[in-house]
């Protein structure tokens, strides 16, 4: 009698019920295949980090007693694929059942549930014990409501779970939202966190990554490889944020540096993501830092809403509204993603630096996510599909669920604003007061039109033009239109012609 236990590379959750006794009839097992490194272009650091992951989780498994048949990228038995990796490891063991953990993926739910239910054995899905919410309890909470609010999800979830409150379930400090406070440009003072975060040395691996021909772009820095790859290391990533960085995080969550390429961020969210850490442990240990008085109210409660608010959140708009969800396109947008989102080789400085530090790190921080690439992306009429498959490669915490609501809901307003209440776009005066690459960029930032004009200009103001019979009844962005009912017909033109040229020469920008 075995069960096969199958665990996804964004499973790697060591404190999950299935681990806690050891059971001689239970097979863990665990797959590197084609299928999920091929179906978008990922960046190298992604599948390394991942495998590398993977493989030390089957090997603490191993040492802790428990049974392991782990498919490597490179076995000559591999098919590359769950479905016939699974009908050959069941004839192998004669398995007489086969378990996994609910996957996070529409597309792979699918995958799973098709394929056991044409298995003669039983079979059958269980919790991955990783979130605070069920996969339907924001759509139970939101029931008959045509717009979700992040805010007033987070405050749910805030007296669910008794997190940062005070009396009978009031917030601490009086407030539930602090951040007003939030929003400072970074000066250089205080300097940038230490970066202690391990490095691996994965030359091996990548070899038989690439031996097995797998595709993949971005710098890989195979030899010197800085994700936390296992639990300790995830653990003392967090220890490490809630040392040197959260008092920091909050003043300058909003800010953008050509010299710091994650501020005050955290850098966990790929141990978060694939369950090396879980949000219950990471909002204690921010809950714990604020009783302690290690920093102030305002970064806690920051950082405290992005994982037991907005992480939660997007989880629950995406399990409502897939699969019609990946196809949302409000603004009919067509164009294709510029040449230099995947070389970085752009004339706009603040694009080149994200898109550089994204291709070298594999990561980019929020603010530079939103207002940078996906800001450009928008303004610019790129088809939403296009930009999702690539924050989908780029990214190493970059896992559907979790990517796409935030690239089509908040970021490109492809859902018409189900999620965000206005599109999140802005001209060159916002990236400036909030970052330092405007002032040494070949664009000049304050000038709207001219071959030096900052492409973000004249692109802006196009966009309202050109969306007017969808935005300008929208209450949240009145003053954009009072702005523009304010120019005169030359500067419209002049604004729409430069617009133009800026379209029609996108990768030369
Ligand atoms: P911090 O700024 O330190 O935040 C702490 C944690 O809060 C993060 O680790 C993350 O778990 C959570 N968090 C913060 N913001 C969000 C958010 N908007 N949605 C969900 N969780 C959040 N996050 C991903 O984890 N995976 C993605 O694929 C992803 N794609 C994004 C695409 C776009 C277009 C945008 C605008 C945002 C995206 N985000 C994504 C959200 C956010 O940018 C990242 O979570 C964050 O930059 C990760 O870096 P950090 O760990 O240093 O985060
Ligand atoms: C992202 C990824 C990659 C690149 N490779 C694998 C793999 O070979 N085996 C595996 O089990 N998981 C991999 N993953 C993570 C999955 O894509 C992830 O489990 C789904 O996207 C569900 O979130």
């Amino acid at each position: 009698m075995t069960v096969l236990r199958l665990v996804l590379g964004d499973q790697l959750n060591r404190c999950h019920s299935w681990f806690a006794e050891n059971r001689a009839d239970v097979v863990y097992v665990f797959m590197e295949v084609r299928q999920e490194t091929d179906y978008v272009l990922h960046h190298a650091q992604k599948i390394l980090a991942i495998f590398s992951a993977m493989r030390q989780f089957a090997e603490e498994l191993k040492l802790a007693g428990h049974r392991v048949d782990y498919c490597r990228i490179g076995d000559a038995d591999n098919c590359h694929n769950f479905p016939a990796n699974l009908d050959r490891l069941i004839a192998h063991y004669q398995a007489t059942g086969l378990q996994w953990q609910q996957p996070d993926e529409w597309r792979l739910d699918r995958q799973l549930y098709e394929y056991a239910s044409s298995l003669p054995i039983p079979a059958k899905a269980l919790d991955s014990e990783h979130f605070f919410t069920a996969r339907d309890e924001a759509q139970r909470l939101f029931q008959g409501k045509s717009r979700w609010l992040m805010e007033s999800f987070y405050r749910t979830m805030r007296v669910k779970h008794g997190v940062l409150l005070e009396g009978q379930g009031k917030p601490v400090g009086g407030l539930w939202n602090y951040d007003a406070e939030n929003r400072k440009a970074w000066p250089g003072i205080p300097p940038q966190p230490p970066d202690r975060r391990p490095t691996h040395d994965c030359r091996n691996l990548w070899e038989e990554i690439q031996t097995a021909g797998v595709r993949s772009f971005g710098n890989p820095q195979a030899g010197a490889l800085r994700w936390p790859v296992n639990r300790a290391e995830a653990l003392a990533q967090l220890n490490d944020f809630i040392e040197y960085s959260l008092p920091y995080f909050g003043q300058f969550q909003d800010a953008i540096s050509t010299q710091a390429p994650r501020l005050f961020h955290s850098l966990l969210s790929f141990a978060l993501n694939v369950k090396l850490l879980s949000p219950q442990e990471v909002v204690a240990a921010a809950e714990t830092a604020y009783r302690a008085g290690k920093a102030p109210l305002a970064a806690i409660e920051g950082f405290i809403r992005q994982i037991l608010g907005w992480r939660e959140y997007v989880r629950g708009v995406y399990w409502a509204k897939m699969p019609d969800y990946a196809g949302s396109n409000y603004f009919q947008a067509v164009r294709p993603l510029p040449t230099w989102y995947w070389t970085g080789k752009t004339n706009m400085r603040c694009l080149a630096f994200a898109i550089g530090q994204s291709l070298d790190m594999a990561y980019a921080h929020h603010i530079q996510r939103l207002m940078l690439t996906g800001n450009f992306a928008l303004l610019a009429g790129i088809d939403p599909q296009a930009l999702h498959e690539w924050y989908l490669g780029i990214y190493i915490d970059a896992f559907e669920w979790v990517e796409l609501p935030n690239t089509l809901g908040m970021s490109q307003f492809a859902d018409g604003g189900f999620m965000a209440t206005k599109p999140y776009v802005s001209t060159a005066a916002y990236i400036d007061r909030m970052g330092d690459s405007c002032r040494a960029c070949r664009y000049d930032r304050k000038a709207r039109i001219g071959e030096r004009a900052c492409p973000f200009n004249s692109l802006y103001w196009d966009f309202y033009l050109r969306h007017a019979s969808l935005l300008e009844r929208n209450p949240r962005i009145g003053m954009a239109y009072r702005q523009l009912a304010k120019m005169t017909e030359v500067e419209l033109n002049g604004i729409q012609t430069q617009a133009e040229y800026c379209l029609g020469r996108m990768d030369e920008l």
